[in-house]
């Protein structure tokens, strides 16, 4: 019996299942070659995997250690990079990752009622600020799969990295990671630019985050990835910068997308067309874009200047502060609600 997995077009990215295409995935997948054919499997229950999950991740904290000592007292060249051993042999003394590990309840997005404890560990705490859950980070890391399959050979595999920064969108990685990123903190310095272009960050946090297979790609490793099915997962990241999101560009920020407020940002879509609010560019589906909508303001003061002020009716969206000019800007958002319905016009569809 060979298995093999149905590959899908959305799942090519790397590091990119789109989530709320997985919505719609549920049941599928995972089909074995038998004789005549392949027979379809369905997916295991993602409640009952919950116990599994988090018995291989407990098993790995506390069989392993990080290089914590290096973090507390760093050598001259250190790279501030988490590396993992097992704890064994002249190493038999080193305090375990379970000791030193936070963890957060995290709600499966696929079936309501599972829920995962997942695990985090802060090496280093950064001088900036938390993102929030749909902000797009910039950081690098180191993606590894739990091998548990294949006890005689490496413990956990490499299936994916970068070196050098680069930018995701948090709405479109893996839950896990998105869940594990948002307990960080950037640096709060901007980026150093070198002459040959390169780029560096000071006081930026490191961390890293221990996912169970449901808040990671459970049945749906990317195209081509070395990935087996139902892994968990640990990414280990610097986090160097965050940027407000506002994926569909429709000048509401996607925090403010959230309009259950329950901090996730696929389960709020006012027209029920299958896109959620803060990826569809016309939210009551009236034909009307949202942007044209609402009304977007900018203010701009300099250091020392009093704060503007607006009218009751605008509410600040965001604000960003350039320390090269020492001018902020400050972004208001008007809700225009033109029939009075108090139902406000981006999310009334006859109006
Ligand atoms: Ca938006
Ligand atoms: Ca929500
Ligand atoms: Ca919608
Ligand atoms: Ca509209």
């Amino acid at each position: 019996m060979v298995s093999c997995a149905i590959k899908f077009q959305a799942m090519t990215y790397r590091l990119r299942p789109v989530k709320y295409l997985i919505l719609g995935l549920l049941t599928i997948i995972a089909c074995n070659k038998e004789d005549d054919g392949f027979t379809f499997v369905p997916a295991r229950d993602r409640g009952e995997e919950v116990p599994v999950s988090t018995e291989i991740i407990e098993t790995y904290l506390s069989t392993h250690f990080y290089n914590y000592e290096e973090f507390q007292n760093p050598p001259a060249d250190f790279d501030f990079k988490i590396r993992f051993d097992t704890i064994a042999g002249d190493n038999a003394d080193k305090i375990p990752l379970m000791d030193q590990v936070q963890y957060k309840m995290v709600p499966d997005r696929v079936d309501e009622g599972v829920e995962y404890k997942l695990y985090y560990l802060s090496a280093l705490e950064g001088g900036g600020s938390t993102p929030m859950y749909p902000d797009v980070v910039t950081l690098t890391y180191e993606g590894r799969y739990l091998n548990t399959e294949f006890t005689a050979s490496e413990y956990t595999k490499l299936f994916d990295s970068a070196t050098t920064p680069v930018s995701f969108d948090l709405t479109s990685v893996v839950n896990g990671f998105q869940d594990g990123i948002i307990t960080a903190k950037t640096s709060p310095f901007p980026a150093i630019e070198a002459p040959d272009g390169s780029v560096s960050f000071e006081d930026y946090g490191v961390g890293a985050v221990f996912i169970p297979a449901g808040l990671g790609y459970y049945v749906s490793p990317p195209n081509g990835s070395i990935i087996p099915f139902y892994a968990q997962l640990i990414f280990t990241f610097q986090l160097y910068s965050s940027r407000i999101g506002d994926q569909d560009e429709d000048g509401i920020p996607t925090i403010y997308e959230d309009l259950n407020g329950n901090d996730l940002e696929e389960d709020d879509d006012t027209d029920s067309d299958g896109l959620p609010n803060f990826f569809d560019a016309d939210d009551d589906g009236d034909g009307r874009p949202t942007s044209e909508e609402i009304i977007v303001r900018t203010y701009v003061f300099l250091d020392g200047e009093p704060e503007p002020t607006w009218p009751n009716s605008e509410v600040e969206v965001k604000r960003e502060y350039d320390a090269q000019t020492m001018e902020t800007t400050i972004y208001t958002i008007e809700y225009p609600d033109e029939d009075n319905d108090g139902v406000v016009d981006y999310l009334d569809s006859d109006s």
